[in-house]
């Protein structure tokens, strides 16, 4: 008997490809709350594409000792001064790490530890990024062309959006004179 098989999963022409992958797809109307200028926002077509995510769950969710993998690819744009970038999540059970392995474009990583301190790392092709425990995490496109990566992390981690959407970031990735800057996030609302 032949016991030599096909990989599950295969990564080709920028595409996750395999039985049962997830695809999600982030526009601006599912973003509402997450990017700082209001009115930049509301004359935007809500319609626009910011991110996909192409996942595999090869365990049921919250398997204690299961792996998840997945792809993100966003969009190169912003909201007034400030890139698209993804909604951004604690991990539900807080302690669960994550790696990001970027495949393609220009991004950054923004790491906010449990006291609302907030750094950034850069994402360039073949940089790989450990995300801590107790540490909520968001990717942003710096560049012109699309940032993709792919993540591995716990299938009991969850996600919790929910101090995300109501407070943000400490700090917020703006373009200034062509180049990023990491700045206070003024909160206004
Ligand atoms: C990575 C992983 C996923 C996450 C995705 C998008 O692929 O961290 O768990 O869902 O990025 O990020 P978010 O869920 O914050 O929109
Ligand atoms: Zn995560």
């Amino acid at each position: 008997m032949n016991s030599i098989a096909e990989p599950e999963l295969i990564f080709k022409d920028q595409k996750l490809i395999g039985d049962k992958i997830d695809r999600v797809t982030r526009k601006l109307k599912d973003l509402g709350d997450i990017f700082s200028d209001k009115a930049a926002y509301s004359a935007m077509d809500k319609e626009t594409v910011v991110y996909n995510v192409e996942s595999s769950f090869p365990v049921p969710h919250n398997t204690e000792g299961g792996l998840f993998y997945g792809i993100t690819y966003i969009h190169p744009g912003k909201v007034g001064k400030e890139y698209f970038m993804t909604k951004g999540h604690f991990h539900k059970i807080r302690n669960r790490a994550e790696y990001y392995c970027t495949i393609e474009g220009n991004g950054m990583l923004l790491l906010m530890d449990k006291d609302g301190v907030t750094r950034a790392e850069k994402m360039v092709a073949g940089s790989i990024h450990y995300i801590p425990g107790n540490t909520a995490h968001r990717t942003v496109n710096v560049g012109d062309t699309i940032l993709s990566f792919s993540a591995f992390w716990p299938a009991d981690a969850g996600h919790d959006y929910e101090i995300i959407a109501k407070h943000g970031f400490s700090k917020i990735l703006i373009e200034n004179n062509g180049i990023p800057e990491l700045v206070d996030n003024i909160v206004t609302a």
